[in-house]
């Protein structure tokens, strides 16, 4: 299952609303077929991995990271699809929430006669398929809060635009963070400020640059920006009042309620929810992250730590602590990105 785990982690955030699961067919301590869902959320793991086994399925055991579908869509049920190739038993280690299978895969495969391990790897397999998850349960995307801290607590300077805290490393791996999130979302005072592209130059995953979304409830952003000039390219969506400055570029509007002249938070990621984003990469500013964990929505926090300090005058204080994990989370998993740390604090149940 650990194997299966990391397998699904290849085309996560590249399934559209589908999680990305993978399933392993073994056979006497053999992988004989593998399957991840596909780019796009289609097929299925398990047809794919089914077919890399061919015959070899038969008698052989599948492992899922996540319980097989239970309904017809364009293809059969995969619970069916395991059956009819003729598996001799089904590990899997999440339920599927949705309320077409939910229970209804495993109990198709027990009625057919195939016995069924559930629960195997459960932790693990949850923290990969936490934006579908949440976006399930709560019809809202996970937000994952990105901040880069220097060694004396600064995330950046006052009226200095992009202030470079981590290295190239960490900024590799920080592009690779965007590339699997549906979309990353910044105040507009950063984006005025730092003037960034908000995209993934990854060599060979530029194309997989996420939505960018600007909270501008005053209208401030203007065309000359980098945002603004690459929108036909790669998407932006200002969250505030149509903007006549942004004309001719591309940009979408998201009507926002507002709440003492900020976005309503909440409803915005409600109308994101139901436009199929499942995540979201908060990166800045100050205002923004803070405004995010004071109304409780930041399910997950990674924080780059630079071991380098920065000038303290006119310098922006961290908006999460430093000492210990924040309030509310847990630390699961420490990197070491060239000089830098990244500590990734998941939100306590
Ligand atoms: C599986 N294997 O690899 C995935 C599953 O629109 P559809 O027909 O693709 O169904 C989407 C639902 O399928 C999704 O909400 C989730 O319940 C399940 N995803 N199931 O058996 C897979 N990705
Ligand atoms: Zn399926």
């Amino acid at each position: 299952m650990a194997a299966a785990i990391r397998f699904a982690q290849r085309h996560e955030g590249w399934t559209a609303t589908n999680p990305s699961v993978a399933c392993l067919i073994v056979k006497d301590g053999v992988i004989v077929g593998r399957g991840v869902t596909a780019i796009g959320g289609r097929p299925h793991a398990e047809p794919l991995a089914l077919a890399e086994a061919g015959e070899a399925a038969r008698g052989a055991t599948a492992y899922l990271t996540l319980e097989p579908c239970a309904h017809h869509g364009r293809t059969p049920p995969c619970a069916q699809t395991l059956i009819s190739a003729g598996v001799a038993q089904v590990v899997t280690a999440v339920v599927d929430p949705d309320p077409r299978v939910d229970e209804k895969g495993h109990a198709m495969l027990r009625s057919a006669g195939v016995p069924v391990e559930r629960g195997i790897g459960n932790e693990a397999a949850r923290a990969g398929l936490a934006a579908y998850l949440v976006h399930k349960r709560l019809g809202r995307p996970f937000v994952t809060l990105k901040l880069a801290v220097s060694a004396n607590g600064f995330i950046g300077i006052e009226g200095q635009g992009q202030v470079a805290i981590t290295g190239p490393v960490a900024k590799a791996q920080s592009h690779l963070m965007r590339a699997r999130h549906h979309a990353i979302l910044v105040g507009s005072r950063t984006a005025l400020a730092d003037n960034p592209e908000l995209t993934c130059r990854l060599p060979g995953l530029e194309h997989r640059s996420p939505v960018r979304i600007v909270l501008d409830p005053h209208s401030r952003l203007n065309g000359a920006m980098k945002l603004a000039m690459s929108a036909s390219q790669t998407p932006l969506l200002v969250a505030g009042p149509v903007n006549p400055a942004l004309t001719g570029t591309g940009t979408e509007f998201i009507a926002c309620d507002l709440q003492d002249g900020h976005i309503a938070l909440p409803e915005l990621l409600d109308d994101l929810g139901a436009r199929g984003i499942m995540s979201i990469l908060v990166e800045g500013g100050a205002a923004v992250a803070a405004s995010f964990l004071s109304e409780n929505l930041v399910d997950a926090i990674a924080l780059f730590r630079s071991p380098k300090a920065i000038p303290a005058p006119g310098a922006v204080a961290s908006p999460v602590s430093l000492d210990g994990p924040p309030n509310g989370y847990r630390l699961t998993g420490i990197w070491q990105f060239g000089e830098d740390r990244m500590e990734y604090f998941a939100r306590n149940a």
